[in-house]
């Protein structure tokens, strides 16, 4: 841990992706590399079972979305997330391609930022049911507040969030 104070300070939505090796054990193993940096989770979705979109010619995802509390700036939460992903080695062969682990950061507080690291709220969340479904089910009023539809995109509930355990 890092020694701050998540619960008195910023609230951060996630989305995490996995479609290579273990992927749940990616999943649960990305939310560990958050809390080890100073992310407190608050609450999240179940796993969802999701069609590649973009890139379709590669294995299905399991994704899901977490809401957490952070006392670290975004490009700090960036560098988390990062980190949580070498942690599960993930490599950069190809934008939008498979990977081990992928978190993104989708909401941070109600910041809109634009710099050449990190977009807020994340640019393509809106589009994506890969995103959308685990976002509503895990935190319908935020959902509310985006006005939009639940995006495109095969998405089946694989595990309920009761049955998904971090520790
Ligand atoms: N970056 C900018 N804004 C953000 C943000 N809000 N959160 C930058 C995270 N990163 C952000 O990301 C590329 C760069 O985006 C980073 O260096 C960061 O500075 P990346 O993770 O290296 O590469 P990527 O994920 O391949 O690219 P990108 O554009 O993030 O892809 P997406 O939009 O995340 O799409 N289909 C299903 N079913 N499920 C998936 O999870 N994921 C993708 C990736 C495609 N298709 C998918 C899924
Ligand atoms: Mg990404």
């Amino acid at each position: 841990m890092t020694g701050r104070r998540p619960d008195a300070a910023h609230k951060v939505w996630f989305s995490l992706g996995s479609n290579l090796g273990d992927r749940e054990d990616h999943l649960i193993g990305g939310v560990r590399g958050l809390v080890e940096r100073g992310v407190a989770p608050e609450v999240w979705s179940g796993l969802y079972e999701t069609a590649p979109v973009g890139f379709t010619d590669q294995p299905p995802f399991l994704n899901m979305t977490l809401r957490a509390r952070t006392a670290m700036d975004p490009w700090e939460t960036l560098q988390a997330c990062q980190a949580a992903e070498a942690e599960r080695n993930r490599e950069r062969v190809r934008r939008w391609g498979p990977r081990t682990l992928d978190i993104d950061i989708l909401l941070y507080d109600h910041l809109i930022l634009r710099d050449e690291k990190l977009t807020l709220p994340h640019p393509r969340m809106k589009e994506r049911s890969f995103v959308l479904i685990p976002l509503k089910e895990m935190d319908p009023e935020v959902f509310e507040q985006l006005k939009c539809g639940l995006g495109a995109g095969e998405v089946r509930l694989y595990k309920t969030a009761e049955d998904v355990i971090f520790c």
